[in-house]
């Protein structure tokens, strides 16, 4: 279903590399983000290839909304953050790096958890 040549995220929904998935069903794959910003940071994209916002259909942004609040939970129980920002980043100049829509999720445990998104002050 990820058919575009050269992106990271086709290849892990179709399996070509390793991912550590934490949900998956028809439309849409959840994987833990390699970078970790914080404990338990998760990754939520369409299988189907779109690059950011401004490409992504309606039904697609309905298939990633639907499951978004059961990923959220599921990191709830696993790694009991105090919150957690979502996250998405469209195109380079909003810092996208990986051209394949994506959401993070990413739990907050208070100050010092060492994620320091720019909006926050210090
Ligand atoms: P963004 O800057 O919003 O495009 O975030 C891309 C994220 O993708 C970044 O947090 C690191 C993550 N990432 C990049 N390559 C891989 C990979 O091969 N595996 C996993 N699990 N995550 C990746």
């Amino acid at each position: 279903m990820g058919h575009e040549n050269d992106c990271i995220f086709c290849k892990i929904v179709n399996g070509d590399i390793p991912a550590s998935i934490v949900y998956e069903d028809d439309y849409v794959l959840a994987f833990t983000d390699i970078g970790q910003v914080t404990k338990g940071h998760t990754l939520l994209i369409p299988k189907k290839h779109q690059e950011n916002i401004f490409e992504l259909e309606e039904d697609t942004a309905a298939q990633l909304f639907r499951v978004a609040p059961t990923i959220a939970n599921a990191i709830k129980k696993a790694f009991d953050p105090a919150g957690l920002n979502m996250v998405n980043n469209n195109g380079k100049a909003a810092m996208q790096s990986v051209f394949h829509y994506h959401l993070h999720f990413i739990p907050r445990y208070g100050k010092d958890d060492g994620f320091q998104p720019h909006w926050e002050d210090n």
